[in-house]
């Protein structure tokens, strides 16, 4: 018996097995959902394909998701092997590198910021729109990963901040359209972990050290941190939890010193 007995989730943004989205798969597995999951690029096809197999899932495809063909196919192929969909995890974000380094107003550049919000933030609606039939009617749950640059300033995040700052407010509109087809819409806003996607970053041991060192629970959150917190969300415990952004960053963010 899991909480997730019967559901069936599409997870994006698999990248390797320190991917947050690979600890979420992991954890929505263990709780009973059936997966089907995606890949950027031939390069990372072997990774997700390891991970599907893992969790017992035979529903591998392609899907970079600046392109509506790639997000249509996934969905029409769902649609042949499932009768519907229960959860969509986004766990995808990206900006051009050399926008993420230096003072912000330097940096940005039209086309960069352009990327950095369609790839980190409409992609989230795309596939709400994508997978919305298939959705419509089951107590169903979509979840995407913020980061606390959204609401704050903070060094180097730049460009991403802007994009999560439109993800959260997407999460919110989301939520308000597809409440009343019993569609939820949320957001984790994790603490710093090592994946990919942190490591490009300068400076991000200095950042877990200051987050270790000022949160009130003195660690750093994990993978499976920010999982179960994902299961629960993606539940029917969370089935009066919309439009919300919920912090799993050992507490970092309330402390105002
Ligand atoms: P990751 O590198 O493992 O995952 C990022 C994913 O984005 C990869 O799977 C990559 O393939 C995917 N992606 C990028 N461009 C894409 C495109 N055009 N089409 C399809 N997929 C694309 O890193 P992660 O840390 O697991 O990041 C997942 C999410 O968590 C991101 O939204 C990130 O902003 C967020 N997040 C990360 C941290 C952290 O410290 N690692 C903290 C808070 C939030
Ligand atoms: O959201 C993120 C990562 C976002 C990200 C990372 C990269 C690195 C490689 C987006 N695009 C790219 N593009 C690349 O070419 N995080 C929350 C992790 C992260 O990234 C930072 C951080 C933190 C934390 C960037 C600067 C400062 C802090």
């Amino acid at each position: 018996m899991g909480i997730l007995d019967n559901k069936k989730a599409l997870i994006v943004g698999v990248a390797s097995n320190r991917s947050i989205a690979w600890g979420i798969a992991e954890a929505l597995h263990r709780e009973g959902a059936e997966l089907a999951f995606t890949y950027q690029n031939d390069k990372l096809k072997k990774r997700v394909d390891k991970i599907a197999e893992a969790t017992g899932s035979s529903l591998v495809l392609p899907c970079d998701v600046s392109s509506d063909e790639q997000i249509n196919a996934v969905f029409d192929a769902i649609g042949q092997q499932w009768d519907g969909l229960d959860i969509i995890v986004h766990s995808v974000g990206y900006a051009p590198r050399e926008l993420l380094q230096g003072n912000y107003v330097d940096s940005v550049t039209r086309e960069g910021f352009l990327t950095a919000m369609d790839i980190s933030a409409y992609s989230f609606v795309a596939l709400a729109k994508g997978g919305r039939e298939l959705m419509r009617g089951r107590n169903g749950s979509l979840l995407t990963l913020s980061y606390l640059g959204a609401v704050r300033a903070m060094d180097n995040y730049n460009v991403m901040g802007v994009a999560k700052a439109a993800l959260e407010a997407n999460v919110r509109y989301m939520a308000y359209s597809l409440g009343p087809e019993g569609t939820r819409v949320n957001a984790i806003s994790a603490g710093p972990i090592k994946t990919l996607a942190a490591s490009g970053v300068g400076d991000f041991r200095r950042m877990l050290e200051n987050s270790t060192a000022k949160a009130p629970l003195r660690r750093n959150v994990t993978q499976e941190d920010v999982a179960n917190s994902a299961a629960f969300l993606c539940s029917d415990w969370a089935r009066g939890v919309t439009g919300e952004i919920l912090y799993v960053d050992s507490g970092y963010n309330i402390v105002g010193n």
